[in-house]
């Protein structure tokens, strides 16, 4: 092997550090929360499950409002993420990591990750419980 390419493959090695884990809340019938979670791991998180009866009580407890409340409450590094939260703000707010409870997609809507359909809606990502309150973080367009 060239000397350049062992030097980068061991530079690689060295700074691939363990992604966070992550647990989620969900009911034992929620299948689009198993379809987010597939998302999830397959972007390299470790997930960890917790089937409960209601996500109502995790979600309080990780700091999310009622009204932006959605299917699973999950926790991470320090985070809730409520909901349908695509991989990419995952990995900003966990890069960024802002002074937050959280990021929420209220509801679910359809386009959101693990709620593929046959369109999308527009939805917003909110940054929960900053200092200032909750703002947009993220906001993707519908497709009708
Ligand atoms: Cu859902």
């Amino acid at each position: 092997m060239p000397r350049l390419a062992a030097a980068l493959l061991a530079l690689s090695l060295l700074s691939a550090a363990p992604p966070p884990q992550m647990t989620v809340f969900k009911t034992a019938t929620c299948g689009c929360c198993a379809k987010w979670i597939e998302l999830v791991r397959a972007a390299g998180f470790t997930v960890t499950i917790k089937v409960v009866p209601s996500t109502a009580e995790a979600r309080e407890s990780a700091g999310i409002p009622e009204k932006y409340g959605s299917c699973h409450t999950a926790l991470i590094d320090g985070y809730a993420l409520e909901g349908h939260v695509p991989i990419a703000d995952i990995q900003k707010l966990l890069k960024d990591k802002p002074k937050a409870r959280g990021l929420a997609v209220p509801g679910m809507p359809m386009g959101s990750p693990g709620m593929e359909g046959p369109y999308k809606d527009a939805y917003k990502v909110m940054l929960i419980g900053t200092p200032d309150g909750n703002s947009v973080y993220h906001q993707y367009p519908g497709s009708r």
